[in-house]
């Protein structure tokens, strides 16, 4: 008999064969793990769609480009070659008509700025096209994110390279996304320091601020000023033995650095947290504490000397070999803390120093205590501590980065019990540094103003890389999300399961991270 009942056996039948033919010869499913990998990219991506299938990288793959991305498609074949085991050429071209490749193209969007990209992953192929250089390379960023955590291993896995389909459009929020390390109250090495750009370029953050200088060391050579490292240069917190980066070492450090897309920021603070320079040159001093090398972590006690034009000479020397050795176009100079320099003299050594950064071809950044000169609208101010200070900062015209001591001082203790770490602005959880807003921080600052966020690892309680990566991770991840990922798109319930996902890439790169227990890890 023709009932509805068989009709429909009729028809639905032989579609679920085809269906199920179609499955067997067509494109795979994302499984749950490979699926997850798409949904927690770090920072979080403007937009991020996923379509269900997988590209899977295989040992015959190549990585094709045109000439403008030909760096950004290198960089990645050395990300993605030690733990895959294959070759994977760079070859320029146009990409086409290749099948198992990633492709980088160039973009015709201007509206993906310099850092933007679209990532596109199909079952054939991937292609990363950008409108810029560093957008190629955060593309690939991303692209690293995309396939399994053991990606980041240093040696062969044998496993399947899977990634989950789908198209990505990204771009940051915010110009400025950096961190600032102390070399001078713990000395770190430029190996310590490279691995540092590496973190900070995984996260898509573009600014390491290098603190070169400070009461208890000074870490840069200077030609015309040797005894600054002879003697400045060999003491630290504690007593050790310190160290310094000759010119050549820190001129490779730019260059590798510039190669992630990270824009080296040289601070000497001043007039202020000047004692290694006074102990290694002691003419240079007049009132504040007789200088001797110094290797506690008291601040405010030292000052430069106004009445002296040795001073200026100094300053000029210092400000001059040191924009020689910097691309970009900021130099910063401290400004913070100057308890032992009389407010006049104050205000008038920080008009002087915008005067020689000028001068060498450079922009001044200081501390917010620089607002209480006659700053403008040529200057950038670093806020920490005083709302006060960066509003008047704002008010007077200066961009301002934003690095409020209580949200995004990483060299504060998560907890009281946390084994390195300071807590005089705050203990810092890993969701109090995520949730806060930094065009909102300072109530009333001009959005306008604010270049952007930066996450200073200040040194007291720390000798080496693998105790700052205790107290670097997992917030900095965190830090980047707030720089590049609009607030709006951003929430502490949804980032902590895109964290959580992550620990096993800062496992597999041999991080030691915070299990802070407010993350489901
Ligand atoms: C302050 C101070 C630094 C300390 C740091 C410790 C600023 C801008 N000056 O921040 O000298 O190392 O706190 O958290």
């Amino acid at each position: 008999m023709y009932t509805h009942a068989n009709k429909l056996r009729i028809a639905v039948i032989p579609m679920l064969a085809a269906l199920l033919l179609a499955g067997c010869s067509g494109p795979r499913k994302a499984s749950p793990a490979v699926s997850q990998a798409f949904e927690s990219v770090i920072p979080k991506p403007a937009s991020a769609v996923p379509a269900g299938g997988i590209f899977e990288l295989t040992s015959d793959a190549q990585i094709i480009t045109d000439e403008a991305n030909k760096a950004a498609a290198e960089y990645l074949a050395e990300r993605l070659r030690p733990a895959t085991g294959f070759a994977l050429p760079v070859v320029v071209g146009d990409g086409s008509e290749s099948v198992h490749a990633i492709v980088y193209t160039t973009s015709s969007d201007a509206s993906l700025g310099n850092e933007g990209y679209e990532l596109s992953v199909a079952d054939k192929g991937v292609r990363i096209s950008a409108a810029a250089p560093a957008g190629a390379f955060y593309g690939g960023q991303t692209l690293r994110q995309l396939l399994p955590a053991a990606i980041e291993s240093g040696s062969v896995q044998t496993q399947p390279w899977e990634m989950a389909t789908g198209t990505i459009r990204d771009l940051p929020q915010l110009a400025w996304r950096g961190s600032m390390l102390d070399v001078a109250r713990h000395f770190f090495t430029i190996d310590e320091v490279k691995r540092y750009v590496d973190y900070l370029a995984y996260y898509k953050m573009n600014v390491l601020h290098l603190h070169l200088s400070d009461d208890q060391g000074w870490r840069i050579e200077i030609k015309s000023w040797p005894k600054l490292t002879e003697v400045g240069g060999k003491s630290e917190v504690g007593g050790g033995e310190g160290g310094f980066y000759t010119q050549e070492a820190y001129a490779d450090l730019v260059a590798y650095a510039q190669r992630q897309h990270v824009m080296i920021i040289p601070e000497i603070d001043l007039p202020g947290h000047i004692n290694a320079a006074l102990a290694s040159y002691p003419e240079l001093y007049c009132i504040g504490k007789k200088p001797e090398i110094y290797t506690g972590t008291e601040v405010g006690f030292s000052t430069l000397c106004r009445k002296k034009d040795l001073t200026f000479k100094f300053v000029d020397d210092v400000v001059n070999e040191l924009a020689a050795l910097t691309p970009g176009p900021y130099i910063h100079l401290g400004g913070d803390e100057a308890a032992a320099t009389p407010k006049d003299d104050y205000i008038a050594f920080v008009s002087k120093f915008h005067e020689i950064a000028k001068k060498h071809g450079k922009i001044m950044i200081g501390w917010e205590e620089i607002a209480q000169a006659a700053i403008d609208s040529n200057d950038v101010a670093q806020h920490w501590h005083s709302a006060e200070y960066a509003s008047m900062a704002a008010a007077k015209g200066a961009q301002v980065i934003m690095s409020p001591s209580t949200r995004v001082y990483v060299d504060m203790q998560y907890d009281s019990t946390s084994k390195f770490g300071l807590h005089w602005a705050a203990y810092i959880e890993v969701d109090e540094s995520y949730n806060w807003d930094p065009f909102t921080q300072v109530p009333g600052l001009d959005r306008s103003k604010i270049l952007g966020v930066e996450t200073p690892l200040w040194s007291e309680t720390i000798t080496n890389l693998d105790e700052a990566e205790y107290l670097l991770f997992p917030r900095l991840a965190g830090v980047a999300e707030i720089g590049w990922t609009p607030s709006d798109l951003r929430s502490w319930d949804n980032y902590k399961i895109r964290l959580a996902a992550h620990g096993p890439r800062m496992t597999a790169m041999g991080i030691d991270y915070y299990r802070s227990s407010r993350v489901p890890w």
